[in-house]
């Protein structure tokens, strides 16, 4: 069966989830989105001819096949991963980029290796700072860039996996197989596929995927002096119903889904009058660390009318999310109330 996504572009593939699947905990493999910078191998690479190789500021490089990682402390956990430009066509100023709306964002449970398991393995040394991830997808364009992005040791050895499982399969060739890292609770720039090298440096990695984008920068300001993107900003979404939608009177349930990145998304609350009064939403499923929590709104419309709604999230901390999403030049991280209300006829 052929599964429905939004295709933005073929080459390289980027694809979003439909509204409508994005209704379950857990976001099946085959309407996961798709996002690459560069061509998906077209087959899948012989484990025969694979090694991960950890090296650089490490005392014991390493050079590991699927066997050797498999037999390592098995990890299996949930994780929301988002790419730091969704929404972005939904930001009311213009940003360049694909035009995702709400579906670049899925929830997996990933089965895989704690990289922290590896780095201990091969011993970190002092100057020991930055891991650098390597996929071995094949470039597009002429320049021919490599995607390779760099996180902080501290989030290297405190919260990434290496995943060879995806909601109970191996690793689908789109999402990375055979290893990918997931950097949890951060966007998607910082979850390599396809992996090859994980190269432990001193600072920051430097190139193309690091200085001129992923970062939040505004018009006229020199990439590379903007903050990197790491931690998925706190979000909620309505997944149901759709904006315009028409619908009869009665009790229409309201869907949705919220995530905090590494934090914890504590309330929800739905608006049926475009922000004047709030009701608190009740959390579906599962709570984990790192996932999204699927949340309902039984709303009684017994009005026939037109009607805005929209939700806002608050996290453990007591923050909630902004009524407009702060805008930069690529569009990264819009979790604008605002932005995501949606609006229907009731008749
Ligand atoms: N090797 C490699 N890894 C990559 C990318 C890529 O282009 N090449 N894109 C990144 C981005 S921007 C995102 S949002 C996620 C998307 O992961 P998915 O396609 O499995 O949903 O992969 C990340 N990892
Ligand atoms: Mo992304």
């Amino acid at each position: 069966m052929t599964q429905s996504m939004r295709i933005m572009t073929e080459s390289p593939l980027n694809a979003e989830t439909e509204a409508a699947r994005l209704r379950s905990w857990i976001t099946p493999n085959a309407v996961f989105f798709d996002r690459n910078q560069g061509k998906i191998p077209e087959a899948p690479v012989d484990l025969n001819d694979w090694r991960l190789i950890v090296d650089g500021e490490v005392k014991n490089p390493l050079k590991l096949d699927m066997d050797r990682i498999q037999r390592l402390p098995k990890a299996i956990v949930a994780n929301t991963l988002e790419c730091s430009g969704n929404s972005r066509s939904l930001l009311e100023k213009k940003a360049s980029g694909n035009p995702w709306t709400i579906g670049g964002v899925g929830n997996a449970v990933w089965g895989g290796v704690w990289l922290r398991d590896l780095l201990n393995d091969a011993g970190l040394a002092d100057r020991a700072a930055h891991v650098a991830f390597e996929g071995m997808d094949t470039p597009l364009g002429k320049a021919q860039i490599k995607f390779v992005r760099s996180i902080p040791i501290a989030k290297a050895m405190s919260s990434t996996l290496l995943a060879y499982e995806m909601n109970g399969d191996p690793l689908p060739l789109k999402h990375g197989y055979p290893l990918r890292a997931l950097a949890l609770g951060w966007t998607g720039a910082n979850c390599v596929k396809w992996l090859s090298r994980i190269t432990v440096i001193e600072k920051p990695f430097e190139g193309f995927f690091m200085d001129q984008v992923y970062r939040v920068f505004q018009k006229g300001q020199q990439p590379a002096t903007g903050e990197v993107v790491t931690a998925i900003p706190l979000k909620s979404i309505i997944t149901r119903p759709l904006t315009g939608e028409r619908m009869a009177k009665g009790s229409i349930v309201v869907l949705g889904a919220a995530y905090a990145g590494e934090g914890h998304v504590d309330q929800v609350e739905v608006s049926v009058d475009g922000g004047g009064t709030w009701q608190a939403a009740e959390f579906i499923g599962p709570d984990e660390p790192f996932a999204w929590r699927q949340w309902q709104y039984v709303w009684h419309a017994d009005r026939a009318d037109e009607y805005t709604i929209k939700s806002r999230a608050t996290d453990g901390q007591g923050r909630q999310q902004p009524q407009t999403a702060p805008w930069n030049f690529l569009g990264y991280g819009n979790n604008g109330i605002d932005e995501h209300a949606v609006t229907v006829t009731v008749e």
